[in-house]
């Protein structure tokens, strides 16, 4: 259910917060574009009697990365093969992906796409002609189900008029479910597993960030699809603008933190993306390259993407560097090639662009095209425009910069970290790849505790699903979760932890504060705690400097991460002192923690993987190059939460869509 918004400043925390105990079937955590797909799915697949429950920390209108919108659904098979999706996807990500769960994602995405149409998504068509057209023109042309050309940028992308993408998908997806079987503004903490099962999911405890409450929910099946992880590397931007970054930034990481805190299996969590975005506003870049062909230009004026030493580098890459489309990590490591030669900065030619493409349009048309160029930003990513306009940039009279922005972690865009996740029960798909649950029966998507399941950011090994392939992912998940929960009528979630030491551990921060915050006149500055807000500037530092960040232009090396690795001990010994005041606050300490040990398992993972499989990603200084012989394989991390220690291992990769 929607809770208005806050007064005028703060909830001030209070030591006693109401509880809140609930016992459902299904929990479904996050409330983005996986969790919507589930949540438009599932009760569809559920008996009659079965119970179901959704968990967003925001409001789901516009959480999660779609929040502001977006230009293009990048993940629309269409006219193309799901073979060569699968080919796409495993060159970009150098080689080593779940083929079995991103052809499976490939054999669902159009539908999702087909229902945002259906919704309302103003998606761009093609005139018979093959001119562009967008908005209600576009919509004119009949739907793509029905046999409409859309828009192509590249392959897979479609162009969209997204400012409200995000609406239209939770409003399909809050009338599916019922409002009545949705938690806004409800932050999970930690994940519970049973107390008489082993490896068993059974619950999750969180708070409202609006009401001082503490939220305690059984279930006996779960997925957690909370995104990825955002500002745990020291941003580009700086000041008043730090809030400011290319990804969602309030996704924490909550999705790799909580799972892998009951036991699950992270896979690839060395993967990292760190995009080219225009400088400082954070613009991607992808409708300028594809729909208005523009092409990015060294500080020479040079196209040095086709310089004889750019196709030297690439080849060193091969076969993904000398492929027909140039890996993402690969045009990233161009760019750092040509900054560290000293023919930096590299810029967007967007001048030229607008002028080839006008040449052959009359004044009016011109116009619409200097508009999609604006539209492009005001679409999703609005402060790029308004950096626009306060630099006086018209894009078809002043180029912009581009530059590669601070890492992110995530599983859906150009990224491929996350949890290990089961495939498709299919004769085609490898039995390694299936996990069994204790029943004996696999379950798509689901991790490698048992009735834990995740979608989109969360399941690794698999990029590009982006915002379509997310909801595809979150709809095939939320089947699987309703025959979990009908296999497993019997089952009743037991907890280990009463309902008092459940609050007490949610709500430390609040006691720290409140037992401490007489002491001194600075409420921040405290010798008995410390405030998230000092703890994130810790965290990013840190990574800045030692784990890759953009201060070493992505390199790290052994000793760099030994560093970081002391250092974030250090930090977890610390959260024990976090503390908040208010309500906003104590949402700050968690996701604090679980970014500090989100970059933990980022960084074991980079330390295990000896070589540098994503160079323009990041760099390991002693390991530089690709070492197929040994590592073109999957990288495993498995923390045991009742020793407190990991296990880091391989896993075999499986070709199964041939070249
Ligand atoms: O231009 C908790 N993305 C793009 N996808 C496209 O299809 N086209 C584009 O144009 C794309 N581009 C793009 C994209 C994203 C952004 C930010 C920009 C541009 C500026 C990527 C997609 O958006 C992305 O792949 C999907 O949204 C991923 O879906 P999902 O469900 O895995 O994550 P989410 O939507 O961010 O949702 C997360 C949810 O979790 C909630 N949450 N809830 C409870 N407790 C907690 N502890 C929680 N922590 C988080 C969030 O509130 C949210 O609801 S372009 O760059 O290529
Ligand atoms: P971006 O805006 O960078 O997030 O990219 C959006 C989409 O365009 C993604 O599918 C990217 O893989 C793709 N893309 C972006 N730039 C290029 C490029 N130079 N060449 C090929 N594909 C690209």
């Amino acid at each position: 259910m929607a809770i208005p918004n806050k007064p005028l400043g703060e909830i001030k925390a209070v030591r006693d917060p109401e509880v809140e105990e609930r016992e459902v079937d299904i929990l479904i955590v996050g409330g983005g574009m996986a969790a919507c797909g589930t949540a438009f799915e599932i009760k569809k697949w559920m008996s009659e009697g079965q119970t179901v429950l959704l968990c967003d920390k925001a409001a789901m209108e516009r959480s999660g990365a779609v929040a502001q919108g977006l230009s293009a659904i990048n993940t629309y098979i269409g006219e193309n093969s799901i073979e060569d999706y699968v080919r796409m996807v495993r060159n970009d990500l150098m080689g080593i992906v779940r083929e079995d769960l991103i052809y499976n994602l490939g054999c669902h995405v159009d539908d999702s796409v087909y229902l945002f149409e259906e919704w309302g998504l103003p998606i761009w068509k093609k005139s018979e002609e093959g001119k562009t057209l967008d908005g209600k023109k576009g919509q004119a042309m009949g739907t793509l189900k029905s046999g409409a050309k859309a828009v192509r940028t590249g392959k897979w992308q479609a162009m969209i008029n997204g400012e409200s993408y995000k609406r239209i998908v939770a409003e399909a997806a809050k009338l599916a479910l019922g409002e009545e079987n949705i938690l806004e503004r409800c932050f999970i903490v930690e994940l519970l597993l049973d107390a008489n099962e082993e490896n068993r999911i059974a619950g999750a405890v969180g708070f409202s960030v609006r009401e001082n409450k503490v939220y305690i929910i059984k279930c006996k099946t779960m997925m957690v699809a909370c995104g990825g992880a955002v500002n745990i590397y020291q941003p580009r931007s700086v000041g008043e603008g730090k809030g400011r970054a290319w990804y969602p930034v309030w996704n924490a990481g909550s999705t790799y933190t909580m799972c892998m805190k009951v036991g699950a299996e992270l896979t690839m969590m060395e993967n990292r993306f760190t995009p080219a975005r225009f400088k400082d506003g954070y613009g991607p870049v992808g409708a300028w390259f594809l729909l208005f062909k523009a092409k990015a230009i060294n500080g020479l004026g040079e196209n040095y993407v086709a310089s004889d030493a750019a196709k030297a580098e690439l080849q060193k890459y091969a076969p993904y560097g000398t492929a027909a489309i140039t890996p993402t990590c690969l045009r990233n490591h161009l760019m750092l090639f040509e900054m560290k030669e000293g023919r930096g900065p590299i810029i967007m030619d967007t001048v030229t662009a607008l002028a080839t493409l006008g040449a052959k349009l009359d004044k009016k048309e011109l116009k619409h095209l200097e508009s999609e160029a604006w539209e492009d930003f005001l679409d999703m990513t609005c402060g790029q425009a308004n950096l626009w306009c306060a630099q006086n940039c018209e894009p078809e009279k002043l180029n912009s910069e581009v530059m590669p922005t601070e890492p992110y972690l995530l599983g859906s865009h150009s990224g491929c970290c996350g949890l290990w996740t089961s495939g498709p029960d299919l004769d085609w798909v490898p039995d390694s790849y299936k996990i069994k649950a204790a029943n004996g029966k696999i379950y798509n998507r689901m991790t490698t505790v048992d009735g834990l399941f995740t979608a989109g950011d969360g399941v690794g090994g698999s990029g590009h699903k982006f915002s379509s392939g997310s909801h595809a992912e979150g709809r095939t998940t939320g089947k699987a979760m309703a025959r979990y929960a009908k296999d497993h009528a019997d089952f009743t979630p037991t907890l280990s932890k009463t309902k008092e030491e459940l609050v007490a551990m949610v709500y430390k921060p609040v006691n720290t504060f409140l037992d401490h915050c007489g002491y001194t006149t600075a409420i921040d500055i405290n010798p008995n705690y410390l405030k998230p807000a000092g703890m994130a500037m810790r965290l990013m530092k840190a990574t800045h400097e030692y784990g890759a960040g953009t201060a070493t232009f992505y390199q790290t090396s052994t000793k760099n991460l030994e560093i970081c690795m002391d250092l974030l001990q250090t930090m977890r010994e610390d959260c024990e002192k976090l503390a908040a005041g208010d309500l906003h606050e104590l949402m700050r300490c968690w996701e604090i923690y679980h970014r500090i040990w989100t970059v933990e398992a980022h960084l074991r993972h980079i330390q295990f993987r000896k070589e540098t499989r994503y160079p323009g990603f990041y760099y390991q200084s002693d390991y530089p190059g690709q070492d197929d012989e040994n590592w073109f394989c999957f990288s495993e991390s498995k923390y045991d939460p009742k020793a407190g220690t990991w296990e880091m291992f391989k896993r075999d990769y499986i070709k199964i869509i041939p070249d």
